[in-house]
């Protein structure tokens, strides 16, 4: 029996964890309590990590059609199935598909951006647009590069507004904080205070100072009446940024169209309320704004996402102590650099002419790419820790389109409602075997530490890391031998090294490829640390608080924060030409709970055991209203599609809104989920309509679809 310390891949928080090792299993994990980030916090899903490894369905050997073979055999099936689409149709031909968990693996990382750049395709999806698109999309008009994304100063900040996010359940997303509630907690014994906005009355929401229910889809309207506010009670100051700031004036103009008197009735929140609002936000000593999904997966979700940070800048909260910061990773240099700005539509989608945002297209087409004949048609597939047919729009029909593929080949560790599709499923070794250092969420985190963990246990002979998978479908993808990754491993190192001159390549140190690459970025990161150093710090390395960082971060073009961005201020005309619409009787929003990751971790038995979660809430009103009652099954319909749920009455929801966690529907053909099947639940994503998407970033609305439903 020994004792590791190791990051929790689970979710963005980054707890550290100890885990308990007997031999070749992990036995237990509990929190480290002496980690420099989360002391000791863990959650009920980190606890089981373990458990993961020793899932029995988790795929241990490559399956070709569904049948184990050795991994030579598998990758010679893939090659023989990419090859002939690529030379035939080009790449174009091949799409790919980046799950969420790429996020959390140093492969994904490291090794994602150069398996796109060797399949060269326009047909690049993932995740980020089911997801946070709109934040990135926001940020990048505001400061000129979408990766650069402040944070609430959560440990600092005296007023925070939550909007359309749930961290006592999710743990936090673009703002990492391990034990989130705890730090919430902290806020209002220091004094503070939080105020949640939502149509749910969360359990973030009972623990706030004050809730604020709002109809789903219209917090821009919100905002914009905050900003309205704002200027008309001359509450604006800019504070210390105010010479760095370009377009006040312009956004004067458009707050001008909307006074809280018109959001109030379409928010269905008061227009006293909305003022006081503004007014707790401008004059408490420090705030922040901080929105999340119920903010981004909307209509105008990028619009949202900006007027989010337009606040936070308008108070004087954007990049001080307290407000919203950049955080400064250690893999990062930080270095002031002149910017270009930033700009979407490089390329189109061939079927909906839908622009390309950050190199990729909104996954709410890849059906329609599919499907449609054509020059350019998608014929093949690889998607890499990506479970689509539940995570996105109308994956009913994603589901079928699929079935459609000349190949596809997945890097996944089940066979699930996606991977029945795949010729190949190329399982990646599971966590415990591979290191792990947060390159996403180190770059959102609301204190600067880093933190690298080694792999708690040895390779198995034999058997490739997710790394090696990757090096040998980037091989495959660009036609050269693919049988020796080491060739792929040593060209990342050579062009790593490449863009650090002053680096001597005899000082790179690591026992792994991905190691290598993390220390080069180390030394050449903004503390200049080394692998070794965190190697030796298995608790990780506490770098402060965060700190001002305008105007290096900047990378516009004008070096200035540019408030107001034409693509914006079109959306704001856009927003305000909608006004006039008729009001949803009934829409569908989605929901996290505590014990599930979105679709992949139903198959633990410890994280599902107990009441089924996946039910329809509705409003005591609705309910009686639509003769729906609690326990019974009802019918709900969406353009899209329709599906039968278990109704669950609670006054949680407000009247008119009806809430489906997503990420269930096990109950597919093909897959092999022996835990999830016995409790599968229903497929939100049947109801949710790819054809309606925020048009700045072609974000997928997964909140506010508009709805029937019928008692069965
Ligand atoms: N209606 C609705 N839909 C939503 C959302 C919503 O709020 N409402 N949320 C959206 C959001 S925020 C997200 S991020 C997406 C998620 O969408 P996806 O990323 O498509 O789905 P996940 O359920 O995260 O699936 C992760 C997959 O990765 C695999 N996996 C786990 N660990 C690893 C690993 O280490 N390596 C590899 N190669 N594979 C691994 C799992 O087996 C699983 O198949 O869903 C979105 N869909
Ligand atoms: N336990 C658990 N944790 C997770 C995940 C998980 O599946 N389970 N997924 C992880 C991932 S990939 C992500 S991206 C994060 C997401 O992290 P969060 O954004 O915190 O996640 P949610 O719980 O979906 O919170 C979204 C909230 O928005 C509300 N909402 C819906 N529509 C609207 C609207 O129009 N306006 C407003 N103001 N609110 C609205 C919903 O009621 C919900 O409470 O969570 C991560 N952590
Ligand atoms: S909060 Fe997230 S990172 Fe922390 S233990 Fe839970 S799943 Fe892991
Ligand atoms: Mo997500």
């Amino acid at each position: 029996m020994r004792t590791a310390y190791r990051t929790c891949p689970l979710c963005e928080a980054a707890c550290g964890l100890e885990l308990t090792v007997d031999g070749e299993r992990v036995t237990a994990a509990r929190g480290d309590r002496d980690h420099v980030f989360s002391h000791g916090f863990v959650c009920p899903k980190g606890a089981t990590f373990g458990q993961l490894s020793d899932d029995p369905d988790r795929l241990r050997r490559p399956l070709v059609k569904g049948v184990e073979v050795g991994w030579e055999e598998a990758f010679r099936a893939v090659r023989d199935g990419l090859r002939p689409v690529v030379e035939r149709y080009g790449p174009d031909a091949v799409a790919l598909y980046l799950g969420n968990p790429n996020a959390h693996t140093m492969s994904g990382g490291l090794y994602v951006p150069p398996l796109i750049r060797a399949l060269g395709s326009q047909n690049v999806y993932s995740a980020s647009t089911v997801d946070q698109m709109p934040k990135h999309v926001s940020c990048g008009y505001l400061f000129g590069n979408p990766n650069v994304i402040p944070v609430p100063d959560l440990d600092r900040t005296d007023f925070l507004l939550i909007l359309g996010a749930n961290p006592w359940e999710s743990n936090g997303s673009l703002a990492t904080a391990a034990d989130f509630p705890g730090r919430l907690k902290a806020l209002r014994r220091r004094g503070g205070k939080f105020v949640v906005v939502d149509p749910r009355r969360t359990r973030t929401a009972e623990a706030a100072t004050d809730y604020i229910l709002i109809f789903p889809g219209t917090d821009a309207l919100l905002l914009f009446a905050i900003v309205h506010t704002l200027f008309a009670e001359g509450l604006t100051d800019l504070g210390d940024i105010s010479g760095h700031v370009l377009g006040v004036d312009a956004v004067r103009a458009l707050a001008a169209d909307f006074p809280p008197s018109i959001a109030a009735d379409i928010c269905g929140i008061p227009e006293d309320r909305i003022r006081t609002l503004a007014r707790e936000l401008a004059t408490a000593p420090t705030a922040a704004v901080y929105g999340r999904i119920g903010t981004c997966t909307v209509e105008f979700g990028t619009l949202t996402s900006w007027l989010v940070d337009v606040v936070n800048i308008l108070t004087g909260n954007l990049d001080r102590p307290g407000g919203v910061m950049f955080p400064l990773a250690a893999h990062t240099s930080g270095a002031a650099r002149p910017g270009r700005g930033f700009r979407t539509g490089r390329w189109h989608s061939r079927v909906r002419g839908l622009p390309e945002i950050k190199g990729e297209l909104p996954v709410a087409t890849l059906a329609d790419e599919i499907e449609t004949p054509g020059d350019g048609q998608v014929r093949a597939l690889i998607t890499v820790a990506g479970n689509p047919v539940l995570s996105t729009p109308n994956s009913g029909r994603l589901d079928r389109a699929l079935s459609g593929l000349d190949f596809m080949v997945s890097v996944d560790p089940y066979l699930n409602e996606t991977t029945r599709h795949a010729d190949v499923v190329l399982p990646p070794t599971d966590s415990v075997r591979k290191g792990h250092y947060d390159f996403a969420f180190l770059t959102l985190s609301v204190r600067n530490f880093a933190a690298y963990s080694p792999p708690v246990l040895p390779p198995e002979p034999g058997v490739p890391d997710e790394c090696d998978l990757l090096a040998r479908l980037s091989l495959i993808l660009s036609g050269q031998p693919d049988d020796d990754p080491a060739l792929f491993h040593d060209h990342l190192l050579r062009q790593a090294l490449k863009r650090a001159p002053d680096l001597d390549p005899a000082d790179v140190t690591g026992d792994r490829p991905a190691e290598r690459l993390l220390d080069v970025a180390l030394r050449t990161g903004a503390y200049g640390l080394s692998l070794r150093q965190l190697l030796d710090a298995p608790h990780g390395i506490d770098l402060g608080p965060l700190q001002p960082r305008i105007p290096g971060v900047l990378r516009t073009a004008s070096g200035k924060v540019e408030l107001c961005a034409p693509p914006l201020a079109a959306e704001a005309a856009r927003l305000l030409a909608s006004l006039g619409r008729r009001r949803d009787d009934m829409v569908l929003i989605g929901r996290r709970h505590l014990r599930s990751n979105n679709s992949w971790m139903h198959n633990v038995p410890a994280l599902v055991k107990g009441r089924s979660r996946c039910t329809l809430q509705v409003n005591p009103a609705d309910a009686a209203r639509l003769a729906l009652a609690d326990g019974s099954s009802a019918e709900v319909t969406s353009r899209a599609g329709t599906l039968t749920a278990t109704v669950e009455v609670t006054g949680a929801v407000m009247p008119g809104v009806a809430s489906l966690p997503h990420g269930w529907g096990h109950d597919l053909p093909g897959v092999r989920l022996s835990v999830a099947a016995t409790a599968p639940g229903v497929n939100s994503n049947i109801l949710t309509d790819e054809l309606v998407i925020d048009p700045l970033s072609g974000n997928s609305v997964l909140n506010g679809i508009p709805i029937t439903i019928k008692p069965l």
